[in-house]
């Protein structure tokens, strides 16, 4: 591995051009077509740990192409989700339509009701808008990392609830008739408590575990506490300086790191977007997914 000019890496003709100040790049020289050595893909997982966000232009990049890179990083989840849809042939993909209504438009980590929520998202752009349809990102590491040392000890300290049923509950509040979805998503029994703060057990940074979406409660703290604890964390999450925000091109493969980011799929596409996402877990790990 060798260091060029303007932050570049090169490995085996792989390039890592960072794309963002602080987080984001994108790996260019990859020829998908005739397959990917072991190395360059422990490579890749590399430039992910490093930049928490990568881009490669992959191409026409086929599901076992998709399936083989996506193994690097655990096990694949099944999708069986009612709010995106399934690939006509392989469960582990799955796909994202606009034109079906697919959308997930808020700030999320995925499925941190889980007890092992995923570790890596890769996203394969099908078809591109001809406008908008971005993927933003900020980071949870930076974010930890840009609170005060006062603030860093207060929540280390704590744990938070998140849970599946919240999803819905905020769609209620919003006006949709969901009431029943919550009693159904609560039902299902998946909510877990998180420490707010992790350690990436690649990278050692600690980050912050809570979001939006899922994270109901703070344990042990009353609840204008929480509430008002959440509020400051989210809000000092959104910093302009801690995110990045992906501009697609067709062929695209995106690929964030769970541990260490939140993303939001900018709802603003002037036409069809069609992207395929398979989702790895850890590897002593399965589930069948059923959430955005
Ligand atoms: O469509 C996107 O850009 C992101 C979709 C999303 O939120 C997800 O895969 O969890």
């Amino acid at each position: 591995m060798a260091s060029g000019p303007g932050g570049r890496v090169e490995l085996d003709g792989m390039q890592v051009v960072k794309v963002g100040t602080n987080i984001g790049a994108r790996i260019e020289g990859l020829d998908f077509a005739s397959g990917l050595h072991e190395g360059t893909v422990d490579a890749v997982a590399d430039a992910l740990y490093e930049h928490q966000v990568v881009s490669i232009a992959a191409g026409a990049m086929t599901p076992e192409q998709h399936l083989r890179l996506a193994r690097r990083f655990g096990a694949l989840e099944e999708n069986k989700t009612d709010q995106f849809g399934d690939h006509p042939t392989v469960p582990q993909i799955t796909v994202i339509d606009s034109e079906a209504g697919h959308t997930a438009s808020m700030w999320h980590a995925d499925e941190t009701f889980l007890e092992h929520p995923p570790l890596v998202n890769l996203l394969h752009g099908k078809t591109i808008p001809s406008t908008g349809g971005d993927t933003a990102f900020v980071s949870t590491a930076l974010a930890y990392e840009g609170l005060s040392p006062k603030f860093q000890e207060l929540v280390e300290g704590l744990e938070a609830i998140h849970d599946y049923g919240r999803l819905y509950e905020q769609g209620w509040q919003r006006g949709a008739d969901l009431g029943s979805f919550v009693a159904d998503a609560l039902g299902k029994g998946l909510i877990h408590s998180h420490p707010l703060v992790r350690t990436h057990p690649v990278t050692g940074r600690k980050w912050l575990t809570v979001n939006p979406v899922y994270t109901r409660f703070v344990r042990g703290t009353t609840a204008l506490e929480a509430k008002m604890l959440l509020d400051l964390l989210l809000q000092h999450m959104q910093k302009p300086e801690f995110g990045f925000r992906h501009h697609w091109s067709e062929g695209d493969l995106l690929i964030w790191d769970q541990q260490a980011v939140q993303h939001y799929a900018v709802n603003d596409a002037g036409s069809r977007r069609v992207v395929h996402r398979i989702t790895a877990l850890a590897n002593d790990h399965t589930y069948v997914g059923v959430h955005a």
